[in-house]
């Protein structure tokens, strides 16, 4: 197979499946519950309707291919995915607020607060923390309860130990030069526990019980492929533009932020980000699971351009 063959089939798949995620977020919130009052279920529908490449649900989807074929569990995946979007885009919405990272763009268009306020903003951030609890207790289907705790504590645990604590330190890393270890560390909770979470996600709607040594192999790839993306991310802060990125490119240098590339340059960044990658992929090969999809996107992460 060339790598033209490659680059064209996870480029299908990556449209088909954040098609599915879009149509389904589409449909959960033309329930009316999501009408009152207007401006606050505008301002989340702004911020999560049609945008963002949906990655984190494409790995809980691909997870859950991986280790399952059951078509009935399926609906149950994409309320766990689209679910995982909502926390995503909660996580941007509040990243870019002026007292946070201070963006006017996001997905390539005005930012939460700038189009609906700050107070708004905040709020629509703070209604959809706990809206995917709400989505995987009532819109779950055939996924027992037990799964639904296991997934509920998952999502939890990597708000309140992963992006919160890894938004903290990276704000208290901005004007200083940090030593990698602690970027490395910032990356892992700001970023990679909730790819990782993603994955695992995937798993457990997928597996009936517990199965110590696929979980730990996931969480082992997810964590990789997690940090491996958010070096990505800041090597294109640098080297790609606005239009491209739909948010503000070369920012981390303006706001004097610690990562990778300011660290230890771009090219030595991306070194890392590759090997990270590698790592993951042999990780996963020593698994049996049906994987292509997965090492695909790793590849991918490490591709992408925006
Ligand atoms: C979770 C309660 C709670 C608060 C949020 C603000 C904050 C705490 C955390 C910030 C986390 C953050 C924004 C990390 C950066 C992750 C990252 C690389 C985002 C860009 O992801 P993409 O490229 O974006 O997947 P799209 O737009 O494609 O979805």
């Amino acid at each position: 197979m060339t790598s033209t063959q490659t680059t064209l089939q996870i480029d299908e798949y990556l449209s088909y499946k954040k098609t599915l995620v879009d149509n389904n977020l589409k449909r959960l919130f033309l329930d009316n519950k999501f009408t009152k009052p207007p401006k606050l279920w505008d301002a989340v529908k702004y911020s999560l309707i049609d945008s963002g490449k949906r990655i984190r649900a494409i790995l809980c989807i691909a997870a859950y291919e991986s280790l399952q074929k059951d078509k009935a569990l399926f609906d149950d995946c994409l309320t766990v995915a689209s679910s995982l979007e909502l926390v995503h885009a909660m996580s941007l919405i509040h990243d870019d607020l002026p007292i946070m990272d201070n963006d006017d763009l996001r997905r390539g268009k005005p930012s939460c607060h700038k189009k609906f306020g700050e107070a708004i903003a905040l709020l629509a951030g703070d209604a959809m923390i706990s809206l995917p609890f709400h989505l995987i207790i009532e819109h779950c289907k055939n996924i027992s309860q037990d799964t639904k705790l296991k997934i509920i504590n998952e999502i939890s645990k990597t708000l309140s130990f992963g992006l919160v604590p890894g938004q903290v330190m990276d704000l208290e890393g901005t004007g200083k030069s940090c030593d990698l270890k602690i970027i490395d560390e910032v990356y892992k909770l700001k970023t990679a526990m909730l790819i990782k979470s993603s994955i695992l996600c995937g798993a457990y709607v997928a597996l009936n019980e517990n199965n110590t040594d696929v979980i730990q192999k996931l969480t082992s790839f997810g964590t990789k492929i997690g940090i491996a993306f958010q070096i990505m991310d800041d090597i294109l802060d640098i080297t790609s533009d606005t239009k491209t990125l739909g948010k503000t490119s070369h920012k981390d240098e303006k706001q004097k932020k610690s990562t990778y590339p300011m660290a230890i340059g771009k090219e030595k960044s991306k070194e890392i980000a590759l090997s990270l990658i590698e790592e993951a992929k042999l990780n996963l090969k020593t698994i049996k699971l049906n994987s292509d999809a997965l090492l695909q996107i790793a590849d991918y992460i490490v591709s992408r351009k925006n």
